[in-house]
């Protein structure tokens, strides 16, 4: 919830005074999050309600099977194509999600970038850039115009194996929409070049003059339950509450006022999730560290080492609802509440403030997350209190973000009751919400949206003679995340980890469906049956990340910009196993 991720951030500054503190979208939406902020001043997953999708002409999902991960928003995407607008889908493998759609792509991983810089170049070259609105609302667009001429579409079919008839039909349809937008997810966003990427396809969306036009325009479909609001509050390393930087003088007097602090007693920026996982033990990292609501052992890029790193601490604590793969390394565990027993606000993807109230009672003797942290605060002997009721937490929340980009203070549990969800910035109590932004004027300065000019780099690690096969990692509809929570779901379908190979490829290999197949990477193995499909491209394997093993192979290379790792392609090599 809105209000744990703000306590978290105020207890890491304040009661244990450290700058270490960092959340998992880091590895969700982060690379969407930093090109957001360059290009538009502010980072609000969709500037737009979701419902806006099915007046669309055109939707561009990049890298998103949002028809397994985000099932209820998929019949968005079918009421647009009743309507007469058209979906493309750009992924390597043809999901459930390309099902739906009138145009698939499947680009070799890591090709979005080229893509996006070729649809740029054949923009150009047939004169359908939006002048006008280049002029008026933007800057920065001579030098994407000038690097993108180096993007001729048969280049970009060699780099992203796209080919060029597939990328005109895009373009075709991207010039002949009044309203189209381009919706980013992790496909596209979890690479060491996943920041640019987003950018290119910003550029995109610039270059047709859509942003701030109705149902037009460019969005991240953030990941988490509440993605949005975690990323909010203060949980990142470098943030303080309502989006505000943490080395800035004006913020932090700000917050420090909030909190009944001094501002200078707060500690600078932290590292990145990754970063953090990796200094851990080392000589200038921590010694011990306190883990809420993650499973880093099944969900860290190169998990063989997070894990060693987490094995060197002197003291681990996890705070979970479930014994996790995580929670059974740690020396102290701190069982909670889970979601149904508490009361709390999340903010959608679309930046909706949302109330999700308590159902059930919670087991006897059971805390909730706000009652563990205040009671930490205590013991180590905060010099503040930290409150255990959750509207009165919102409150205060409300107070430090108000004056900043996300600002919360005119939201109140009551209004949230009674109007379904309000939208922010919302600055005082009669102020309706925003639920759209950019229709006159972006979050920079100036004003204007930024273009970007980006080039792409490819892969950290590009496929050779001993690794000739791209390895990418997702998700399947019936588990979650790292499993901790639906694995022990006996009525969700649970067949464990399995590698999706093309037929082709298997024929080479000599296996079929079943079969065990050894998946390596410059970092490790793993041994799973094979599942022979003729929607993954053959250069390609994809293996689910719901359990424990596969993180192990994954690359830790990160994004310099998001610090996002790059999940979603290495390079690999398979065999049939003996
Ligand atoms: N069932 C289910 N739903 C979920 C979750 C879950 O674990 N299970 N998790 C939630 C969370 S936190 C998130 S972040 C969202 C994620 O939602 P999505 O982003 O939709 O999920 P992913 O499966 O990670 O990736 C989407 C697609 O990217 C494709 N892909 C892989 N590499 C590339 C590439 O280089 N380029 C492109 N264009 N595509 C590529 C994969 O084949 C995959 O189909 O889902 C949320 N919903
Ligand atoms: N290879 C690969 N790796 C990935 C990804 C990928 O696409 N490929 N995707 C990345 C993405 S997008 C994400 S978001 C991360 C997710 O990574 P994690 O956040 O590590 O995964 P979860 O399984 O959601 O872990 C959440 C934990 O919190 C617990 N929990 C749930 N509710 C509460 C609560 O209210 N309080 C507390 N204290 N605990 C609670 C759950 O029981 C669970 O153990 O994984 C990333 N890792
Ligand atoms: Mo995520």
């Amino acid at each position: 919830t809105n209000e744990k991720a703000y306590q978290l951030g105020k207890f890491a500054r304040v009661a244990l005074g450290t700058s270490q503190i960092d959340y998992n979208g880091r590895w969700c939406m982060s690379s969407a999050a930093s090109a957001s902020t360059r290009a538009f001043g502010v980072d609000r997953g969709l500037p737009f309600p979701l419902a806006d999708v099915e007046h669309a002409d055109v939707v561009v999902l990049v890298g998103s099977n949002l028809a397994e991960t985000m099932p209820p928003a998929a019949r968005h995407l079918d009421r647009c194509r009743d309507a007469g607008g058209r979906v493309v889908v750009i992924d390597p493998r043809h999901t459930p999600t390309a099902d739906r759609a009138d145009l698939v792509l499947q680009p070799v991983p890591g090709g979005d970038l080229a893509l996006a810089l070729g649809v740029l170049h054949l923009l150009v070259a047939g004169g359908h850039v939006d002048e006008e609105y280049v002029a008026t609302r933007t800057t920065g667009w001579e030098s994407v115009r000038d690097a993108v001429a180096a993007w001729w579409p048969e280049r970009v079919e060699r780099v992203s194996g796209v080919a060029v008839a597939e990328l005109r039909a895009l373009v075709d349809l991207l010039v002949g929409a009044e309203r189209a937008m381009v919706l980013t997810a992790r496909g596209a966003e979890q690479h060491a070049q996943g920041s640019d990427t987003v950018l290119a396809w910003i550029d995109v969306a610039l270059a047709l003059g859509m942003p701030g036009r109705p149902s037009s325009g460019y969005g991240c479909l953030t990941g988490q339950g509440n993605g949005q609001g975690g990323r909010e509050h203060g949980q990142k390393a470098d943030q303080l509450p309502g989006y505000r930087m943490i080395d800035d003088p004006a913020a932090r007097a700000h917050v420090a006022r909030v909190w009944g602090v001094d501002a200078d007693s707060l500690p600078g920026k932290g590292r990145s999730a990754y970063e953090l996982l990796d200094a851990l033990g080392t000589p200038a990292g921590p010694r011990a560290m306190l883990v809420h609501g993650s499973n880093i052992v099944v969900s860290a890029p190169r998990a063989s080492h997070v894990q060693q790193r987490l094995e060197s601490l002197d003291l681990l604590v996890v705070c979970d609802l479930v014994m996790s793969e995580t929670a059974a390394l740690a020396d102290v565990v701190l069982p909670v509440t889970q979601w149904s027993e508490e009361t709390g606000t999340m903010t959608n993807l679309e930046g909706r403030v949302v109330l999700r109230e308590q159902a059930r009672p919670a087991p006897e003797g059971v805390r909730s997350d706000l009652d563990v942290i205040a009671g930490l605060a205590e013991r180590l002997g905060s010099p503040i209190d930290f409150s255990t009721d959750p509207e009165e937490v919102f409150a205060e929340l409300g107070r430090a973000s108000s004056g900043g980009k996300a600002d919360y203070a005119g939201i109140t549990y009551g209004r949230i009751r009674e109007e379904g969800g309000v939208f922010w910035p919302c600055p005082d109590p009669a102020h309706p919400g925003t639920p759209r932004l950019f229709a006159d004027s972006f979050a920079t300065p100036d004003g204007r949206a930024r273009f970007h000019a980006v080039d792409h780099r490819g892969p950290a690690e590009p496929v050779d003679d001993d690794y000739p096969l791209h390895l990418t990692t997702g998700r399947v509809l019936a588990q979650y995340q790292s499993g901790a929570q639906t694995r022990r779901i006996a009525a969700l379908p649970d067949d464990g980890a399995f590698v999706e190979v093309h037929p082709l490829l298997a024929a080479r290999l000599g296996v079929a469906d079943g079969m065990a197949v050894t998946v390596t990477t410059r970092r490790g193995a793993l041994t799973a049956p094979v599942r022979v499909v003729t929607t993954i491209r053959s250069d390609t394997v994809f293996v689910p990340f719901h359990w424990l093993g596969v993180n192990r192979l994954v690359n830790d290379a990160l994004d310099p910009a998001s610090r996002m790792p790059e999940f979603k392609v290495c390079a690999a090599r398979l065999e049939a196993a003996s």
